[in-house]
């Protein structure tokens, strides 16, 4: 079994399991918390596409809507709670096979009185509208009498922000309780619907539509309440019927859809460290949950639906890091993620002409308007007073070109010519455009000046390496797509031919920008030892760092895993060993992908150290570390270590290639790719690679470099093969 587990309670972990054992289908998504409340603990239950712009806010937050989670249990007249009495046993687990979250506790009250409780609850990937739990509670030594108090809670804020409007609480046949409320400046309607399958007292009062349910129960007898809830929006298209079945029906509709993802999109890694495959079951579990299934009009949000990090936006986290395990696992769900894209192309333009530029200049945070949702200001500097300006939205435009990019990947994927006539060719022309006007002429030459890069940690730079060349390939790609379009190819090709791409100096160095390696360097072993945190950020201001060599992430390291062809390999070398040394990895986005290009220069063992590291991002022991929410990108990229890092698969040239170099501690490695309409099975063992679909058609793909040709299934000696690079 896929299990999250925890077995003690405490207090200091209790929102980082929060975030890690969310339940969800991509439309709903709750967070972990605990059914009794704790005043640390963060309760959020989160729809996909139902944001919020509180007046005088310039940013929507994904709102945390009312709670359906909370049992207030009071044993024979005292309140349940593990800082109270006495915990004899305690464990938690997320059963990722089907995203069921339980809780067993042995618990002994302050009157000396010994119970069972069992809880329970998932999201059911059936009917996505639905949230089933289950309360069982045992007296051990004793008759109990029970009290257990739920309903919904319209309590919720979002860090003290309320959302919701009340608009009516409803009780239906003396059982279905239903609450109406719309988001305050946005105008979505929410409707839950809830109900126990015990009578019970009904209140309503101060946003709590509650029930409380009493029953007096033998000694070893068990006391079972199921709570049957349903969540739907002014997005949905239909009205429910709320469902008349039991929790463990609920269940089993539910187990069948996760038994087929997991067989078609799980990993299986046999390793000897058995912590790999469950760093990347945890992944693909997130990552399934994340990400919104029949809607074009939502996205994949920085902390997905596991918490209120960055408000729920959207990011180059989804095109770049998220979208491609869709992309060869469900190709269906990649084109849905594109699609949000091109719905929002009118605000996109808008804010290219605001900003004085043609074509289409993407918010570098969006949410469900398309508008740019970029903070103004970080946050305040307690010590002066002061903000710190978000320099993001004005000038960290490589996200265009990485939108662009992804456009092409469908596409070579799936060769899919609808989804390019209907919204790809023009997607790669108006970033194209964009570029086109983004550029400046100096001295005969097109510059692409004062830009952020993906090193968030060096601002106001002219030429940043990734950015010049992403929008070489946009250019490039909108010119093979939109050939009929004169004024356009003109333009093109005269960007094409003008924009400076920086190349190798005498020393092998290619600049990460203009300025970036006239800039002194300094020691960052300290910051290193401390990723993720930020800490440089304590002993030297943002100007300061700017002034060095030091990034936060991976930069032209990026450039060279999406372009894996590009750099000779003894450029990657050089580069990847200095611009490491300079790279803290404060962000999530950055030690995966150095694991691939690592891996692509033959440095297997470090990089599966960085792909370890990568690995404990949401998962290593630090405590708070992911309280408010999850790495999505950073799980999309553990998923990408495995299969363009380790396993080899190349996709940057017409045909599929596939070189495999695995860690040593790494048996084998299986997994499914979905190229071209073909469902590969990839199998690699030490001595053998097999490749097998279920067709008879002929698919050609390069195997280490040599041309070859798979009907059915194709097996490859690895043993007469030099595998080393
Ligand atoms: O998109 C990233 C960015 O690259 C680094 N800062 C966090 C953002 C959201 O994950």
């Amino acid at each position: 079994m896929r299990k999250i587990i925890e077995k003690e309670f405490a207090l200091n972990y209790l929102n980082k399991y929060g975030s890690q054992m969310t339940v969800g289908n991509g439309y709903l998504g709750v967070r972990g918390a605990l059914e009794e409340e704790y005043p640390e603990q963060v309760r959020g239950m989160y729809v996909a596409g139902i944001y919020n712009r509180p007046s005088g806010s310039v940013s929507s937050e994904l709102v945390n809507l009312p709670d359906v989670t909370r049992f207030q249990v009071m044993l024979d007249g005292e309140v349940f709670s593990m800082q109270a009495g006495k915990v004899h046993a305690y464990e938690r687990f997320l059963d990722m096979d089907m995203g069921e979250l339980v809780r067993k506790i042995t618990w002994e009250s302050s009157a000396g009185k010994k119970y069972q409780l069992n809880f329970h609850r998932f999201i059911s990937k059936a009917v996505k509208h639905v949230i089933a739990a289950k309360v069982e509670i045992t007296p051990l030594n004793d008759r109990m009498k029970v009290k257990v108090k739920t309903g919904i809670d319209a309590q919720q804020t979002n860090f003290g922000t309320q959302q919701l409007a009340e608009s009516s609480l409803r009780i239906f046949d003396e059982e279905l309780m239903v609450g109406e409320y719309e988001t305050i400046e946005s105008k979505q309607r929410i409707t839950v619907a809830t109900k126990v399958n015990e009578k019970g007292i009904f209140t309503a009062k101060n946003r709590q539509l509650m029930t409380e349910v009493e029953q007096e129960v033998a000694v070893n007898e068990t006391f079972t309440l199921e709570k049957i809830s349903m969540v739907t929006s002014s997005l949905d298209e239909v009205d429910m019927e709320f469902p008349k079945v039991s929790y463990a029906d609920l269940k089993t509709a539910s187990e069948t859809v996760w038994a087929d993802f997991w067989e078609h999109a799980g990993v299986r890694v046999e390793s000897m460290n058995e912590f790999d495959q469950f760093a990347l079951d945890f992944a693909c579990y997130h990552l399934e949950i994340m990400t919104p299934k029949d809607d074009f009009r939502c996205s994949v949000g920085a902390k997905g639906l596991t918490g209120e990090g960055y408000k729920g936006h959207i990011f180059w986290d989804t095109e770049i890091f998220i979208m491609p395990f869709f992309l060869y696992n469900q190709p269906g769900i990649a084109k849905q993620l594109l699609q949000y894209r091109y719905l929002h192309l009118k605000e996109a333009k808008e804010k290219a002409v605001k900003n004085g530029y043609n074509g289409a200049l993407y918010p570098w945070e969006s949410a469900f308007s398309g508008e740019e949702e970029t903070p103004e200001f970080a946050a305040i500097n307690i010590r002066t007073g002061t903000r710190q300006k978000v320099a993001s939205a004005i000038s960290e435009h490589h996200l265009v070109a990485d939108i662009a990019y992804a456009v092409c990947e469908y596409e070579s994927a799936t060769g899919d010519a609808q989804f390019m006539a209907d919204c790809g060719a023009e997607l790669l022309l108006e970033t194209a455009e964009f570029w086109i006007s983004r550029a400046t002429n100096r001295n005969g030459r097109l510059e692409i000046l004062d830009v952020i890069g993906p090193d968030e940690y060096t601002e106001h730079i002219d030429n940043n390496t990734y950015t010049n060349y992403m929008a070489h390939y946009n250019v490039k790609k909108a010119l093979e797509w939109n050939k009929d379009n004169k004024t356009f190819v003109a333009q093109a090709e005269k960007f094409l031919e003008n924009l400076y791409l920086p190349v190798e100096n005498e020393a092998g160095l290619i600049p990460q920008d203009d300025t970036f390696l006239q800039k002194d360097w300094i020691n960052l072993d300290k910051y290193k030892a401390a990723q993720g945190t930020q800490g440089i950020l304590l002993d030297y201001s943002r100007q300061e760092v700017n002034e060095l060599q030091i990034l936060k992430q991976a930069d032209l390291v990026m450039l060279f895993y999406l372009f894996p062809k590009m750099f000779a390999p003894e450029v990657v070398k050089k580069n990847l060993d200095y611009y490491e040394k300079r790279t803290i990895h404060d962000s999530s986005l950055s030690k995966a992908i150095h694991a691939i290009v690592e891996n692509q220069t033959g440095n297997r063992a470090q990089a599966y150290q960085f792909f370890q590291e990568a690995c404990l991002i949401d998962l290593g022991s630090e405590p708070h570390s992911s309280d408010d929410g999850l790495h999505a990108a950073s799980l999309g990229a553990i998923w990408l270590a495995v299969v363009f890092g380790f396993a080899g698969i190349d996709t940057s040239a017409e045909l599929l290639e596939i070189a495999p170099n695995l860690p040593d501690a790494w048996q084998s490695v299986a997994f499914e790719f979905v190229w071209q309409g073909e469902t590969i099975a990839v199998k690699i063992a030490p001595n053998t690679l097999q490749l097998s679909k279920n067709t008879k058609s002929v698919l050609e793909l390069v195997i280490y470099g040599e041309k070859q040709q798979l009907t059915d299934t194709l097996t490859i000696n690895l043993e007469q093969k030099d595998v080393s690079l």
